[in-house]
């Protein structure tokens, strides 16, 4: 009895976790970018580009198991031992039966590899970029050094200090307190819609992969390398985007977040503008000689 009785709960819970699958399915099926069920549909083309790929091969999966367990199940019932089926022989080492079920799938493979190979094609053209950006990976931080238009903007982009301190062990500060834990940094990435953007990726030490989903782009930091990946993220969809590294690097490789701030190409220039006269009223401030240990008495008294 007491068997049965946990047998019955088991079936329950079993029945619970089959109506939530099939609720989140549901829920899935509705929205379309970032709703935790799906890929994100992205603000880039490529990102689109990649998405309407995976739906396409989702469905084909879907039609084939709906016809394959259909075909089962069918013929588990209507062919079963108690209705006194007797197995018919006649499709054993049946080449017609060979032939059709290796031109099927060879024809679905074929379906599938044509537009994923296009896309490929597209994500490896970095061609007429407007904007190059070197990015260098470290042990944990990363560094972005601008080419181009924007040459000599350079800095490093690390994990933002509210977050650095929240995750210290007994900080005794609750991480859900903070926005955006563990993803926000101290100085992001700015770049322009409606521009060609090439990444040149590098690593100083070990490797790491630079991921920000609602491009679509991801690509491996390996040192001794540089690999390349480009993005155009949509006019009108500027904002702040964040990714992650994505390449187990050691200790900290979950405390080297990304973040990408576009603007529109007249506000790129501004802030390109601004970082320009930073960098050479450093080099001024740097190029002044030292005050003379005179001056410093004088200043002080
Ligand atoms: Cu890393």
């Amino acid at each position: 009895m007491g068997g049965r009785r946990t047998g019955g709960r088991r079936t329950g819970a079993w029945t619970r976790a089959f109506c939530l699958a099939a609720l989140s399915v549901v829920a899935g099926a509705h929205a379309n970018t970032s709703n935790g069920y799906n890929l994100p549909l992205g603000v880039t083309g490529l990102s689109r580009d990649i998405y309407a790929l995976h739906m396409e091969v989702f469905w084909i999966c879907v039609a084939i198991a709906v016809g394959v367990f259909g075909v089962m199940i069918y013929a588990l019932v209507k062919f079963r031992h108690s209705q006194g089926a007797v197995p018919d022989t006649t499709l054993v080492h049946s080449t017609k039966v060979e032939i059709i079920w290796t031109v099927i799938p060879v024809i679905i493979l074929v379906a599938m590899a044509i537009p994923a190979a296009k896309v490929i094609l597209m994500m490896e053209d970095t061609r007429n970029s407007e904007l190059s950006i070197r990015v260098t990976a470290y042990q944990w931080k990363w560094q972005y050094q601008y080419m181009d238009a924007a040459e000599g903007v350079n800095f490093f982009s690390t994990l933002a200090r509210d977050s650095n301190f929240a995750r210290q062990l007994r900080s005794g500060i609750d991480p859900k307190s903070v926005e955006n834990y563990l993803l926000d940094v101290d100085h992001p990435m700015v770049i322009p819609s409606g521009t060609k953007v090439r990444l040149l990726l590098t690593s100083e030490d070990v490797i790491h992969a630079w991921w920000v989903p609602d491009f679509g782009a991801k690509r491996a930091a390996v040192p001794g390398f540089v690999n390349e990946l480009w993005f155009k993220v949509d006019p009108g969809k500027e904002g702040i985007y964040r990714g992650q590294c994505t390449s187990l690097c050691g200790r900290d490789h979950g405390f080297m977040p990304i973040v990408v701030d576009v603007r529109t190409p007249d506000d790129f220039k501004k802030w390109v503008d601004e970082q320009k006269a930073a960098v050479k009223q450093a080099a001024a401030h740097a190029a002044a000689p030292p005050p003379t240990a005179q001056v410093l008495s004088t200043a002080t008294n």
